[in-house]
């Protein structure tokens, strides 16, 4: 009986001490992404888009664009996130990057010829409504 206390009470210590070192973990990541977060400008935009092939394409040509370091697109809500480095780039040279790879954004139409050589499922509509609210 003595020894299943024991063995209780040395678990009780590892797991209170692995809690420990996560919360410690923890803070540290919450820190590391503050400091980035503030040299970086975040923005979102509506983009238009059918499916997760149009996904990598507008990402891609959001992530190509010099000092954007993260771009996100959802297919639910069609917007993108965006991070980029006000340094070297701006907005518009974003939402001109994902239009040349035949996508519309809510400021620039897509470029007419990329939209043409775009795969059928991603012949997205024009009157697509962007900006969804996605609960
Ligand atoms: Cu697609």
């Amino acid at each position: 009986m003595k020894k299943v206390i024991l063995s209780l009470a040395v678990i009780a210590a590892i797991a209170f001490t692995s809690c420990k070192n996560e919360a410690k973990n923890e803070t540290k990541t919450e820190t590391t992404e503050m400091s980035k977060d503030m040299a970086m400008t975040a923005v979102s935009f509506g983009v238009r888009g059918n499916c997760g092939m149009c996904k990598s394409t507008i990402e891609k040509a959001a992530n190509a664009v010099e000092g954007v370091s993260n771009a996100t697109w959802s297919v639910d809500e069609k917007k993108i996130d965006v991070s980029f480095d006000e340094s070297k780039t701006d907005i518009m040279a974003i939402h001109t990057a994902i239009a040349a790879s035949g996508y519309d954004t809510e400021n620039v139409p897509g470029n007419e010829e990329a939209y043409k050589n775009l795969p059928g499922c991603c012949k997205y509509s024009h009157s697509m409504n962007m900006n969804m609210i996605v609960k």
